[in-house]
């Protein structure tokens, strides 16, 4: 895989070289002070080649829809989902990836898988009320001394064969990432009490293995959440965090730790867990899991009335429901029979879109991905949804970190946007 990612690296880095020499003073967009005021929305600022999003029919990977993906990307049996490394492959190399390919990815995960005493250390150091987000970022923190690229560039590497040092990095880091998560899971919820993990098994279904569940449908379910949480472009903040720090040269694990911190915001991948929590005092509030139309409604209406968000609704990009929940939704009605928590997670999808609708300045008021997830893991007995977040950063490093080394490959500068007091941007528009 490494001499196809190469191949395929040296054309594109050349293709990148001859674009920005032939056609860099060439004007793509204009910006208008409410982009910049509103989180530079719609700004083409970012070269992400993994996946695009599209705000009506959202993400496509190298051009694969999710469906299209869940069809077409190598399983392990022809009913179940498909296995995350095959997603990987495609966003590295650009193509569809056969069986053997996507086994042999999955056996080079499982040679590098290993991780240092030392971060478990370093989680073991911190105590229990510390977030399961906080543990996996500063364990990510920690793998750092690991870092191939740091010591090849102290030891005065060319700089176009940084690509191959992080590579490196980008591979034996998520390898090692399941073993992080579910020591953290096993920690914070099972006594400490660690599961080896079983190397003949591929990286999802090692996670949920190495987490404590070993059935055939739970590894269906982390295959399929591997694959949908796995990118979103380049703009959303977790992937934006790790192409920033990595563009002064840090390494992959001080650029992934930040990315994670980053994920671990309630706007962004905190929402997977703040929808069960949200879910479940509702259930409290109203003493009843099964609620009326009626009550749901009025729950609802109370959080905004409160000045909070509802959360799983919304998106800054999306315009439509996130298929990424459709796809969720699917694997439901597939696999899971009479289901509180799902039922209401349903019920939800009926109830929340028309009341937002009516907020007005909500610009989507469609679902996206966080608002399916927890229920799905919720079912399967992982309950603890304060870990969810975490589940959510072992996927997005498939695609973050496949943009990284395509960084390297392109060799990307220093990232550094101009930025002016706001007297500067109202004199600009007022014409002082
Ligand atoms: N509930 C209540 N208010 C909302 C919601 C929502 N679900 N979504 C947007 N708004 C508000 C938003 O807070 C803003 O209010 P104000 O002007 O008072 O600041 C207004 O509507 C306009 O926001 P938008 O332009 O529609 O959305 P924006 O791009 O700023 O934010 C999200 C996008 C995703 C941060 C926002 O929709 C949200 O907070 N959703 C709930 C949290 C969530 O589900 N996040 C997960 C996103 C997916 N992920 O995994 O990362
Ligand atoms: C994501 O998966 O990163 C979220 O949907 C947020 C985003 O795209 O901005």
């Amino acid at each position: 895989i490494k001499y196809r990612f190469f191949q395929k690296a040296s054309k594109c880095s050349k293709e990148f070289q001859r674009i920005k020499n032939e056609h860099a003073d060439k004007v793509i967009a204009e910006v208008t002070l409410g982009q910049v005021l509103t989180g530079m929305k719609g700004i083409p600022l970012l070269v992400t080649d993994t996946s695009k999003l599209d705000p009506n029919e959202g993400i496509r990977f190298k051009g694969y829809s999710i469906p299209e993906l869940r069809e077409k990307l190598p399983k392990i049996s022809s009913t179940g989902e498909p296995l995350p490394e095959g997603l990987f492959y495609l966003m590295l190399i650009g193509e569809i990836p056969t069986h053997e390919d996507v086994m042999n990815l999955s056996k080079d995960f499982a040679t590098r898988a290993h991780v240092p005493q030392h971060v478990f250390d370093v989680i073991d150091a911190m105590p229990m009320n510390s977030r399961p987000m906080t543990q996996f970022s500063a364990a990510i923190l920690a793998m750092a001394t690991e870092s191939i690229f740091q010591k090849a560039y102290r030891a005065g590497v060319n700089k176009k064969y940084y690509w191959d040092s992080t590579y490196e990095d980008v591979m034996n880091l998520i390898a090692r990432l399941p073993r992080v998560a579910a020591y953290i899971y096993r920690r914070n919820f099972y006594n400490n009490e660690q599961i080896e993990p079983n190397p003949r098994l591929d990286w999802a279904g090692n996670l949920a293995h190495m987490m404590g569940f070993d059935s055939e449908d739970i590894r269906r379910l982390f295959r399929l959440y591997m694959v949908i949480h796995a990118d979103h472009e380049g703009g959303n903040v977790s992937a934006h965090t790790a192409h920033l720090v990595g563009s002064a040269l840090s390494n992959p694990y001080y650029a992934y730790s930040a990315a994670m911190t980053g994920l671990a915001g309630p706007l962004h991948g905190f929402a997977n867990q703040d929808v069960i929590h949200w879910i479940s005092q509702m259930i409290e509030d109203l003493d009843t899991d099964k609620p009326t139309d009626e009550q749901v409604a009025t729950y609802c209406k109370k959080t905004l009335e409160e000045g909070r968000v509802i959360p799983g609704y919304g998106h800054a990009v999306l315009r439509k429901t996130d298929p990424r929940f459709t796809a969720q939704q699917d694997f439901a009605e597939k696999y899971i029979k009479d289901d509180a928590m799902i039922d209401i997670v349903n019920q939800l999808y009926k109830i929340v879109p028309p009341i937002l609708s009516n907020v007005g300045k909500i610009k989507n008021p469609w679902p996206n991905v966080d608002a399916f997830s927890g229920s799905l893991l919720y079912h399967y007995g992982i309950e603890e949804y304060t870990f969810y977040t975490v589940l959510f950063g072992v996927s997005r490093a498939l695609g973050v970190l496949a943009s990284f080394v395509n960084d390297r490959v392109y060799g990307m500068p220093i990232e550094r946007p101009t930025s002016h007091p706001l007297e500067w941007f109202r004199d600009k528009v007022e014409g002082k």
